[in-house]
């Protein structure tokens, strides 16, 4: 990384105020002359600057909402995947060319200190990445929004690539500080855990806990679009109540002494870095009790000193469940509410399902929560009393219902007592929310048909869809300046307030004369990218290749494996017909495997492995090339994205949610490639057929080939292309220093193929024959890829956070 050189800064005198504001930060708040600044120390001063710009508008957003006594939106999440924050602060600020000048008067570059800001890594992926878009399209709407998660020590682990296989090196954003956040002493709450319950003859329910930590609030202000609104994201960090104990200390037990800070500590140290295998770990449930805890009690407290009244809670107050990891939320208000305010249990019930809303990401069965009944109890036994008296509500309800069999009754059950009794945490989320939602057409009706097929029978009207989106500030405006400035010069700017105006481009799609500056703006973002790689990696890109990119979290559902696949499929026809017009590619892979997952650590070997042949095969040359680009994270997505033609979105149907990333390439103009999954089957609504690439299996159709009658054996040997790359990786081609390296993982594509990988290769090979020939049509690409750019408004996170506000929340 290139540290900005730091000339000595002007005199006094050729300041201007901001540029006086930052130097003064920097001598008084960092305490450093020019001399001695670092690029982090301005980065550190910079930061600190704008921020009190932003401070003010923070008091007067949350004074506006206070004084209108309006309803609050409470957004829980494990994961906020935020990335870096100067860059679309300043932007959102309409402050970037100001704090650039000043920047430049002190002889400090901005753009270099924006590329040393550590990513906010707190989240795995799409999940946490959602999150963090909802945060700004909730400020840009001017919505009264709170984001509530963990302030975790080390977020997503760094990868680093060894000899093909992935590392996982600790990540560590706050090295440095970080100017962003305040810490709240003040907002201090009790979080206990474990011990017993009692009752005393009156009923009343007391819960003496055997241990607790204090969770004390990391506040970082959320700036909305133009500096509209300022809303707050609030992280818990967890601390001992007592620092260290003096008597153990005094003794000469100098570990034991500080062994429950240590132990308090640990709470908020990591994230858990795995997207699709429930955790099963009691750190993990202790991690998901104390954030809920604290986020319920902070949001109760609030509500009671400004209205007065609990019962009034679902006017005034809506809480979001992103996923399962806050479900124990459910109980826990259940337990203020009956314990600490001494509701009735009906009542406080009824409460509870109006306060809460609950998303549901995903259908993979090893990633819908369960605890072991034993663990829960231990852990939290006065939530496990709510939990037995809120399923024997639940199932007298259900009983009562017609149509509603044994069978029906145990799924619809929050205790799994199939095996190891185990606590559902979807369904204490489903049963604890009026609204419970998928994140695209698709997922939300294979929800009704799948996981939730009888919870949905008891309550038809609960499950809604909200299809997923992206904000259009930074996943246009901010990682994509030039094609931004293009649109503004077309439309105006307005897509950044209604990110629907950008249908105002689609005549220009005709237009030779924009299809011209719109490719050049594509071509400069490629060549910006193969400069980047060139640097970090040694690699050599041809810009007016086919650039072809598959970005996202390692995970066989995603098929990774098939386009690797296919890229030696092709590998090898290139090989074979070197006389044939061939369209030159590169193919791009990044992304994290989680550390447990062998198949997925397998296929970035591979990938690495497929790259290391091609990329030095002299026959070959530039026709095609393949990178595995280390340590996918935010920042380089923002680097990718705007650099791709084509957008690898290739899941097995049925499996991806929504994803999010597809919404990305296509609002930056690349053509999708994929399958009818998840957004996919949207997008291609908006961008219509012809503008988008189709091909493979629906998610009908894999369900019935699932039940029975897949031969995946039959289907390779019918496909000599596919039978040909299968045995080439079998056989050791591309592992010549260990032959059997993907013997087991090529098997897997004969006796089972889950992910259909095999079922689906030969109409995606087809599909990639039809990308070529798009491609080889300039003007026709070219229109295409327009006409995405056009048609993707509606994806906006804007759009969907309208939607949550006026169908679930009930504001707006
Ligand atoms: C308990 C371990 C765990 C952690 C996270 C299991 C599952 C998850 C998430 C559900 C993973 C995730 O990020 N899901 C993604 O959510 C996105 C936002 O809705 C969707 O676009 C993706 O399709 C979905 O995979």
């Amino acid at each position: 990384m290139n540290a900005p050189t730091v000339v000595a800064a002007s005199p006094t005198s050729e300041r201007g105020p901001l540029a006086g504001a930052i130097f003064d930060t920097l001598v008084h708040r960092i305490g450093k002359d020019e001399h001695a600044a670092r690029p982090h120390d301005w980065l550190a001063a910079t930061i600190l600057t704008v921020r009190n710009e932003i401070i003010e508008r923070w008091m007067v957003s949350t004074r506006a909402a206070h004084a209108a006594g309006a309803k609050r939106v409470y957004y829980l999440s494990l994961e906020f995947l935020i990335g870096r924050l100067l860059r679309d602060t300043l932007s959102n600020l309409l402050k970037t060319d100001e704090v650039a000048d000043a920047l430049s008067e002190l002889g400090v570059m901005l753009a270099e200190l924006e590329e040393i800001e550590p990513d906010a890594a707190l989240g795995n992926g799409g999940l946490g990445r959602l999150a963090a878009c909802f945060m700004e399209s909730m400020a840009s709407l001017d919505l009264p929004g709170y984001g509530y998660g963990i302030r975790y020590v080390n977020g997503m682990f760094r990868q680093r690539i060894d000899n093909g296989w992935q590392m996982e090196l600790p990540e560590t954003w706050l090295a440095n500080g970080n100017p962003w956040e305040f810490e709240r002493r003040e907002s201090a709450y009790f979080i206990g855990f474990g011990g017993e319950v009692t009752g005393n003859e009156q009923g009343a329910v007391h819960w003496h806990p055997a241990e607790a930590v204090e969770a004390v609030a990391v506040d970082t202000p959320m700036v909305g679009w133009r500096g509209r609104r300022v809303n707050t994201l609030r992280l818990w960090t967890a601390r001992a109540f007592d620092p260290i104990k003096l008597d153990a200390f005094n003794a000469g037990d100098f570990q034991g002494a500080l062994a429950d800070q240590l132990r308090a500590e640990t709470l908020t140290r990591v994230l858990y870095p795995n997207d699709s295998t429930a955790a099963g770990q009691e750190l993990r449930l202790r991690q998901e009790y104390f954030f809920s805890s604290a986020s319920i009690q902070d949001i109760v407290r609030r509500h009671v000193q400004y209205f007065g009244d609990v019962r009034t809670l679902p006017d005034k107050a809506a809480i979001q469940l992103n996923d399962t990891h806050p479900a124990v939320s459910v109980a826990e208000l259940m337990r203020l509410l009956i314990d600490h305010h001494e509701l009735g249990f009906d009542e406080a019930w009824e409460i509870t399902r109006a306060t809460f809303g609950y998303t549901n990401h995903t259908l993979l069965p090893e990633a819908l929560e369960s605890w072991p009944l034993p663990l829960f109890e231990r852990m939290l036994p006065r939530h496990m009393q709510l939990v037995y008296a809120i399923n024997a509500k639940l199932l007298r309800e259900a009983r009562a219902t017609n149509g509603i069999d044994d069978r029906a009754i145990a799924a619809i059950s929050l205790i799994d007592e199939g095996g190891e009794r185990r606590v559902r945490m979807a369904n204490l989320a489903f049963a604890g929310s009026h609204s419970v939602n998928g994140v695209a057409a698709l997922h939300t009706d294979l929800m009704k048909q799948t996981v939730f097929a009888d919870l949905h029978r008891l309550y038809p009207t609960r499950i809604n869809n909200k299809t997923n989106g992206i904000t259009p500030r930074r996943w246009l405006q901010e990682c994509n300046p030039a094609l931004a400035a293009l649109i503004r010069e077309g439309v105006g700017d307005r897509f950044l307030d209604d990110a629907t105006a950008l249908s105002e481009l689609a005549p220009l799609a005709d237009d030779a004369g924009f299809r011209d500056r719109f490719a050049a703006v594509k071509r400069s973002n490629k060549v910006a990218l193969a400069e980047h790689l060139r640097a970090e990696m040694g690699l050599r890109l041809d810009p007016n290749a086919i650039f072809d990119v598959q970005i996202k979290r390692i995970h066989e559902y995603k098929r990774q494996l098939l386009n690797l696949i296919e890229t030696v499929a092709l590998y090898d026809q290139i090989r074979s017909h070197p006389d044939r017009d061939w369209t030159p590619r590169v193919k791009l892979f990044a992304g994290k495997a989680a550390s447990s997952y062998y198949n997925a650590k397998l296929v970035i070997k591979l990938a690495n492995d497929v790259a290391r042949r091609i990329n030095a095969d002299p026959a070959i040359g530039d026709l095609l090339k393949v990178a595995f680009v280390p340590n996918y994270n935010v920042s380089l997505a923002e680097k990718m994205v705007p650099a791709a033609d084509l957008s690898e979105q290739i899941s097995t149907a049925g499996m991806e949610a929504s994803g999010t990333g597809n919404m990305k390439f296509a609002l930056n103009g690349a053509l999708t490639i994929g399958t009818l999954d998840g957004a996919n089957v949207e997008i291609r609504d908006h961008v219509g057929a012809d503008n988008i690439v189709i091909f493979g299996m629906t998610a009908d159709e894999v369900a019935a080939k699932r039940s029975g009658g897949y031969d995946p054996r039959a289907v390779i040997e019918g496909s000599r292309e596919l039978s040909q790359a299968i045995n080439a990786i079998s056989s050791g081609v591309f592992s010549p220093d260990d032959p059997y390296r993907y013997r087991d993982l090529m098997q897997g594509l004969y006796d089972h193929d889950w992910f259909m990988v095999a079922g689906d290769f030969d109409a995606y090979a087809a599909a990639q024959r039809d990308v070529d020939a798009r491609w080889r049509d300039r003007d026709a690409w070219g229109r295409s890829a327009v006409l995405n750019v056009a048609n993707m408004g509606w994806f906006s996170s804007d759009r969907t956070i309208a939607e949550y506000a006026r169908d679930i929340w009930g504001v707006m």
